[in-house]
């Protein structure tokens, strides 16, 4: 999704059902932007907040599909930050789910503004133990430095004495290339898990022009790997990353025109 708060319209299960029957896709993330569009921690509504995402679980669940919860940190940069705020969030989500084997956590979309990999393991030790006593096994993402590109680092250190942790790459085919994915090897290398919650063909703004070549490459690594991807985003914002266009306001039922370039293509893969 985009942030929810922004785009509450497009939790819609007929939507998801499309996304899985037509597209061929097994996961819904959730993003849950703490501090931009009225975020989490910025003065939205948390009780509609916390809705929303209890409803796109439930009806992902119903339709057999993973989803992930993401606490969508941005501008306010250091997980830390908000670190109360989200465990109390994951405590309360955490217990709402804990039957859930197909809810996946990601405790911090992307940590950015010089925010290091310690900084972030020590946020991750006091959210991980929240999860961990209502969902002992549950699938947790954690986010990696500079917006989620720096697994060669988390590599080096990985979190200890959890199981099922999982790390996050992000990258934009239009900005990010053979040099991040060389670095991806590393962590692979490393035997570290990665997940890539994130992706675009835009450039890392989620706009400009798609890259296409670049975006096989890719797309041709993750599958070598098997490492699962998710795209974004699904709304109709004016933006070349939005999967559907701007002109068009159905939340579900799409047709190919009403697809942008990078709609189209996810499509298609
Ligand atoms: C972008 C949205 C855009 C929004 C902006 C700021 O596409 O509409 O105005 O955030 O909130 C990320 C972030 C993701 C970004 C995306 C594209 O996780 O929130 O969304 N991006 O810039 N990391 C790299 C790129």
């Amino acid at each position: 999704t985009h942030g929810i708060s922004w785009y509450p319209q497009y939790i819609d299960k007929k939507g998801f059902k499309n996304l899985r029957d037509r597209w061929k896709v097994n996961t819904i993330r959730l993003a849950l932007y703490t501090e931009e569009y009225a975020g989490y921690c910025s003065g939205g509504d948390k009780k509609k907040l916390e809705e929303l995402v209890v409803n796109g679980v439930e009806m992902a669940t119903d339709l057999g599909m993973y989803v992930i919860v993401d606490w969508h940190i941005l501008s306010d940069g250091n997980p830390n930050t908000h670190v109360k705020e989200a465990k109390a969030f994951f405590k309360k989500m955490s217990k709402k789910f804990k039957k859930n084997k197909n809810a996946i956590y990601e405790i911090c979309n992307e940590p950015n503004s010089g925010t290091t990999w310690k900084e972030i393991k020590n946020y991750a030790k006091k959210v991980i133990p929240v999860i961990r006593k209502n969902s002992p096994k549950s699938v947790i993402v954690v986010g990696t430095p500079t917006w989620s590109q720096d697994v060669d680092i988390a590599a080096k250190s990985p979190i200890k004495n959890y199981k099922n942790i999982v790390y996050s790459l992000h990258f934009y085919s239009g900005t990010h290339k053979e040099d991040l994915r060389k670095r991806a090897n590393e962590a692979l290398k490393a035997k570290l898990p990665l997940l890539v919650t994130e992706f675009g063909i835009t450039d890392a703004s989620g706009n400009g022009k798609v890259n296409k070549k670049e975006a096989e490459k890719w797309i041709k690594f993750l599958r070598k790997n098997k490492i699962g991807f998710c795209i974004w985003n699904l709304s109709n914002k004016d933006e070349s990353s939005a999967l559907i266009r701007a002109n068009c306001k159905k939340t579900n039922g799409w047709t190919d025109k009403n697809l942008t370039t990078q709609g189209k293509w996810y499509k298609k893969l």
